[in-house]
């Protein structure tokens, strides 16, 4: 097969679907027949959207709540809609901020555990722990009684909670001025680890830390990782999937997570654009829903953070040249990729062998009915959606490589903090 790729036609593994998808699809059929599947099955690729996703961020004034919403909503202080940042800034109020891009995420940035407006003895009923889905307890220094006292109230109700521990590309900056001579990353990540763990533990034995920076340009490095990944692990049943997609993709495991949905997603994805055998697109020699095609790729871009949009504010972010960016990605996905999806879908459409792809494109007969499996078009897109990924999936993870060794080469830089 003829593709500018490093990728085999039809290899992956097979994906599990989800079987929710699976009895609702298979409902759908043997109720109305093959008429509407389409229709059916492409409400069911956007029902994430709808699923509402409450994130409550508690710490005392100060913590870095504000900061880490910003972050967590890929913005900074200055950007339009951010949350207020400032040493004398006070939450008030339970405020509420909703991700720009995927509004079904709100965050809400609650006053910690005794401030003078939410004291601990009224703090449950003002607050109404069962609205959110996650708590992220942060401080800055030592987590306090109070806020142990709030982890064992959420665990109580059974929601799940972590413990972040914000600031540290501060302290390491700190820990570098006061001890230049012995200074070493690893040795005091540990001690503050282990401060605050001797602490959380007499609360919860298997309670862990995140140490991070809130700012966004640190999102690579620490626990902010590791935390995004525990995020998407722990979050709640059903609303796990609709997490991953909503979530900006600042980090590899992240990245990971949103393709294996992807993946998983890419029969229906493939149904939908076969079903409906549009008039042909010149040079192609099958029928499919085209627009529908560009506009999963579109969607892809979006998800993966290779979209124009989100590579032009990693540069701005990170001070990287756009091109050295491009240059990279360019390395990986060609350049229509970037400027031109319709094209790129031909060139894609017209490279991809139909292969012998029959045992696996039998799989879903049961799901998106036997006329549809039977077109040569859903096995086509079926393959180049997958395959598109696989490349997709290195070029983002690629970038994240790009932007971690930015931020490693700033705190090189003596005279600038952390
Ligand atoms: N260096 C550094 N500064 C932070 C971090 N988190 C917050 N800040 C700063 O600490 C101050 C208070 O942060 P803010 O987010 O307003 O705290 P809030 O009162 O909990 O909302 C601001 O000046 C932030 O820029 C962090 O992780 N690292
Ligand atoms: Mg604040």
């Amino acid at each position: 097969m003829a593709t500018s790729y490093d990728v085999k036609s039809l290899d992956y593994d097979l994906i599990d679907l989800s079987e929710d998808d699976k009895l609702a699809a298979q409902k759908y059929l043997s109720e109305n027949g093959i008429r509407g599947i389409e229709g059916f099955l492409a409400e069911r690729l956007d029902a994430w959207r709808k699923c509402p996703l409450n994130i409550a961020i508690t710490g005392d004034s100060g913590a870095g709540k504000s900061t880490l919403i910003n972050t967590l909503r890929n913005l900074r202080a200055e950007d339009e809609g951010a949350a207020k940042v400032g040493v004398v800034e006070t939450t008030r109020t339970i405020l509420s901020y909703s991700h720009p891009s995927y509004p079904n995420l709100v965050f809400y940035d609650l006053p910690g555990v005794g401030t003078l407006e939410f004291k601990k003895s009224t703090y449950l009923n003002q607050v109404n722990l069962s609205r959110y889905d996650f708590f992220l307890i942060i401080s800055r220094t030592r987590f306090t009684e109070n806020d142990l006292w709030l982890a064992t109230e959420i665990q109580k109700i059974g929601k799940h909670f972590f413990f972040i521990r914000t600031n540290i590309d501060q302290d390491l900056y700190n820990e570098k001025i006061d001890h230049p001579k012995t200074y070493n990353e690893t040795l005091v990540l540990d001690r503050i680890r282990e401060n605050c763990l001797a602490h959380i533990r007499t609360v919860d034995e298997t309670a862990n830390a995140f140490l991070i920076s809130g700012r966004l340009n640190y999102t690579s490095r620490f626990d902010f990782p590791l935390m995004c990944s525990s995020l998407l692990r722990d979050y709640p049943g059903l609303k796990r999937q609709a997490m991953i997609l909503a979530m900006s993709s600042n980090c590899k495991e992240v990245i990971r997570a949103k393709v294996d949905i992807l993946r998983g997603q890419t029969w229906v994805a493939a149904a939908v654009s076969a079903a409906v055998a549009s008039p042909p697109i010149p040079g192609l020699s099958i029928m499919f829903d085209f627009s529908l095609t560009v506009g999963f790729v579109i969607f892809y871009k979006k998800q993966l953070g290779l979209d124009d949009e989100s590579l032009a504010r990693i540069a701005e972010i990170h001070h990287i040249p756009v091109y050295v960016i491009q240059d990279e990605l360019q390395k990986i996905l060609p350049a229509h990729f970037f400027t031109a999806v319709p094209d790129f879908v031909v060139s894609l459409v017209k490279r991809q062998a139909v292969g012998t792809a029959t045992e696996e494109v039998l799989r879903y007969v049961p799901y998106v009915g036997s006329a549809i499996c039977a077109t040569v078009s859903f096995t086509i897109i079926l393959s180049v959606l997958r395959n598109l990924l696989n490349v997709m999936e290195k070029a983002a993870v690629t970038l994240i490589d790009i932007v971690a060794e930015r931020s490693v080469s700033d705190d090189e830089d003596d005279d600038e903090p952390i």
